[in-house]
Parts: structure tokens; C-alpha cells; sequence
């Protein structure tokens, strides 16, 4: 009886710390199938002004996304959000003809350039978005993300 309550507790503890990898199989197993809802970023404009467009994303945990991450202004810039990344499985980011796998925390997109984030987010919260070139954050370059159970 001993036993069975501390395996109990202790799957109650895993449960708690986050997804395990044989979580994370089950996950790309069935979200493989699921359509990506996708969303276009965009890091700065034409006009080079400071900002994320949209600076405000909603999303729902179990969901899979497909961010579709664009910089169309002639500075480069920083798609920041290291706790959201924390909290997100990445299935990949594609560039051009390359896929990318693996976690990913931050992206720098150059002028002109064009990314896709394909993740599922796995923990609900309110995270905050910005550019970490200096100076970009202070002049308003910033945005939050909120997910949702
Ligand atoms: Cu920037």
C-alpha cells in the first residue's frame, strides 16, 4: 500500500514538472494530424517603425500553430520570449528549404526575412514578447502572449 501511494505521488510529481519525452511522442503523434492554426507576425514595418504587428497573440495550450514570422523593414530584429519558448514543444522552424527541430528560444530575423514556428503550447500563461536589439524593447518594441487551457 506504501508503494502504490509513493508511485502515485511520484506521477503526480512528474505530472507537475512538465511533459516527459514519452509525453512528447504522444504529442507529435496525434498533433501530426491536427491542422496548424497559422499567424502572421510581423517583426517591424515598411516604414521601420519599432514594433510587433500584431504586439498581441492569443493562443490555447494543446493546440498546434504555425507562426509565420516576417520582417519586411530594413533593420534586423529579435523575436524574444524566452519563457514562452520554455513552456511550448517545438515541432520545427522552417526556413527556406531547411526545418530546424529541436527547442528553440529565441529567433533573429534579418531585413527581409521570413521563418515559420510550428509548436504546440503546453503550459497556459502571459508572456511577454519583445526585441532584444538594444534599444528596440525601450522604444516599444514588445508584445505579450497569452495561452489559454
Ligand atoms: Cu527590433
Amino acid at each position: 500500500m506504501k508503494a502504490f501511494i509513493l508511485q502515485f505521488l511520484l506521477l503526480l510529481c512528474i505530472s507537475f514538472i512538465g511533459v516527459t519525452p514519452a509525453m512528447a511522442a504522444n504529442l507529435s503523434g496525434d498533433l501530426l494530424k491536427q491542422p496548424a492554426t497559422k499567424i502572421t507576425v510581423n517583426l517591424g514595418n515598411t516604414a521601420n517603425e519599432l514594433k510587433f504587428e500584431p504586439n498581441h497573440l492569443e493562443l490555447e495550450a494543446g493546440k498546434r500553430y504555425q507562426i509565420h514570422l516576417a520582417n519586411p523593414s530594413q533593420l534586423k530584429h529579435y523575436f524574444t520570449a524566452k519563457d514562452f519558448a520554455d513552456g511550448i514543444w517545438t515541432q520545427k522552424v522552417e526556413v527556406g528549404k531547411v526545418e530546424i527541430k529541436g527547442a528553440i528560444h529565441e529567433l533573429e530575423l534579418k531585413p527581409g526575412g521570413e521563418a515559420d514556428w510550428v509548436f504546440v503550447p503546453l503550459k497556459s500563461g502571459d508572456y511577454s514578447l519583445r526585441c532584444s536589439i538594444t534599444g528596440h524593447t525601450e522604444a516599444g518594441m514588445t508584445g505579450e502572449i497569452l495561452v489559454s487551457n
